[in-house]
């Protein structure tokens, strides 16, 4: 691996190989579990072809385009909404709320034109919001701002204020222009403050349920929510709320009631759990349902944290009845997906997530990275205090949260909590990933497409994870590539059963030979092979 990293850095210009050595790490774990410093969460090298989205896709897409029930309109040009409609196939069941609404199947949006560039587009960002109240009469209306909207300055926060009073709903913009911040980590940032400015304890009603959770970072691809609901239900756990796969705003008001957040993407979410905490009182723990034992080791946490027993056996007695079926789909797979070899770069979760369910099958992570994870994603909450706060992120507001004076309440005391810790369970942490890998494995963020195209032709991996922007060039090189952002229309992957599906899907891909036998174009007729300047 030193080699290759000298090998690929001597190809850039020697800026760009300084900075870019500093995000290509080879992992070596320390005794104290301290891993290599990282740099992440930086600005894509111009003229590099990254894989990362903007700041809007990482607010409206991700963070808020999964809740049914709110009208999402995209004040811009109409491909900035089409490009985010439905595209993550979040699903969602409109039928466990009452009302029944589902407005994720539409596409709303002010389609821009030149005229509103030109001369403003609050006239007509008002006229949708009226439109879309007249025909569909929604509970909440939300607006995310494109890049011209920025450029211009639309007030879309007046535009909102105004509406909601004339409306009598809720009505709330986001400032998540698609250049704001270096990725769609600054749009994840805007929507958590913004749903905890607009919704978050706007229900105090204590809704049933002995074992109160949220779970958060979980956006229902595919069907993964779910997957992980239907264990929960099994269980006796009462999920409040999902932020936000399969969810709702009502949810939200009432999220604050819960008495735990459990949190899955760590990236994409981490900040309400800080603020619910300190606003409310509502601890946080890290789980993951992605890996058989990943999710048995999730339910015996949040067990462990109520610690009445009539759960804990519960929680027992649920993973003694789904693992058998697991263990016996991994046992016949495994023989075939053994010792093969995968490379993951996704997002700012799923790169470590899913290496927990290629550990179940055998199969070895020769490389791993974030498209825009943080350091604290990498190497652990513990590196939080280190990090260099730089221009970028502090265009991204920073909401100041205090102890609500009538609401807040400590879910669990001191004692218990140093119990619990003493014991070795850990509130608000997040090791990252580099500390589960192993020594020698390239860590690398924000890679490029070059970087990929040199990584394939080395190693030749069994798989390659990444999106639908790398799909088709790597299945060019003859190796198959897995989406783990839309799971290649699959699904779901996350739980018991949907590791079993994972299990399958895999050995289908790593033992069919069928991208080895394709030839690209440019390899039948070489006059249409290109280089790279570089190569
Ligand atoms: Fe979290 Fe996600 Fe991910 Fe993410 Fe995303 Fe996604 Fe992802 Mo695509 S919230 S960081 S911004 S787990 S959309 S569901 S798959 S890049 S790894
Ligand atoms: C996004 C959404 C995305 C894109 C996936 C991909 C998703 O970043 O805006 O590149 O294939 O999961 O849908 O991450």
């Amino acid at each position: 691996p030193e080699e290759v990293k000298a090998r690929i850095m001597a190809k850039y210009p020697p800026k760009v190989a300084r900075k870019r050595s500093k995000q290509f790490v080879i992992n070596k774990v320390g005794e104290d579990g301290k891993t290599p410093v990282i740099n992440a969460n930086v600005r894509t090298v111009p003229g590099l072809m990254g894989q990362r989205g903007c700041c809007y896709a990482g607010c409206k897409g991700v963070v808020l385009g999964p809740t049914r029930d709110i009208i999402n309109i995209t004040h811009g040009p109409i491909g900035c909404g089409f490009y985010s409609w439905l595209t993550r196939r979040n699903q969602t069941d409109p039928e466990s709320t009452p009302d029944g609404h589902n407005f994720m199947t539409y596409c709303f949006s002010t389609d821009m034109q030149d005229e509103e560039i030109i001369f403003g587009g609050e006239k007509k960002l008002k006229q949708a919001i009226q439109e879309a109240y007249d025909n569909f009469k929604p509970k909440a209306i939300a607006v995310f701002s494109t890049c011209p909207v920025g450029l211009i300055g639309d007030d879309v926060h007046s535009v909102c204020r105004e509406m909601k009073e004339k409306l009598g709903i809720n009505i709330f913009g986001f400032s998540c222009e698609g250049y704001k911040g270096v990725s769609q980590s600054a749009g994840h940032h805007i929507a958590n403050n913004g749903i905890f400015k607009h919704v978050v304890g706007l229900d105090d009603t204590i809704k049933e349920g002995k074992y109160r959770i949220n779970l958060l970072g979980e956006y229902n691809i595919g069907g993964d929510a779910f997957e992980i609901e239907r264990i929960f239900d099994k269980c006796g756990i009462t999920q409040v709320a999902a932020y936000s796969g399969n969810s709702s705003i009502d949810a939200f008001a009432n999220s604050h009631t819960a008495d735990l957040n459990c949190i899955m993407c760590h990236r994409s979410i981490n900040y309400v759990a800080e603020m619910m905490e300190t606003k409310f009182g509502v601890p946080w723990i890290k789980v993951n349902f992605i890996g058989a034992e990943a999710t048995a080791k999730s339910l015996r946490k949040i067990a462990q944290y109520f610690g009445e027993q009539e759960l804990i056996d519960k929680v027992e007695e649920v993973i003694a009845e789904e693992l058998p079926e697991v263990e016996a789909a991994c046992a016949e797979v495994r023989p075939r997906t053994e010792g093969k070899r995968a490379m993951l770069f996704v997002g700012g979760s799923r790169a470590h997530h899913y290496q927990e369910l290629f550990g179940e099958l055998g199969m070895k992570t020769l490389s791993a990275g974030y498209e825009f994870g943080h350091r604290d994603d990498y190497e652990g909450r513990k590196v939080l205090p280190d990090i260099k706060v730089d221009a970028d992120s502090r265009n991204i507001e920073e909401l100041t949260i205090e102890k609500d004076p009538e609401r807040f309440n400590p879910r669990i005391s001191e004692e218990r909590k140093a119990e619990l810790e003493n014991s070795g369970f850990e509130f608000n942490d997040y090791d990252g990933m580099m500390p589960e890998m192993p020594d020698g494995a390239m860590v690398i963020d924000d890679l490029s497409q070059w970087e990929t195209d040199q990584l394939i032709k080395i190693f030749k991996p069994d798989l390659f994870c990444a999106g639908i922007k790398e799909k088709y060039t790597v299945q060019k090189h003859g190796i198959p590539l897995k989406q783990l952002h839309s799971y290649d229309y699959g699904g779901p992957y996350a739980g018991f059963k949907g590791a079993i599906n994972f299990y399958h899907e895999i050995d289908r891909m790593v033992n069919s030979r069928v991208w080895e036998y394709m030839k690209a174009p440019w390899d039948k007729n070489p006059e249409l092979a290109a280089t790279y300047a570089c190569d």
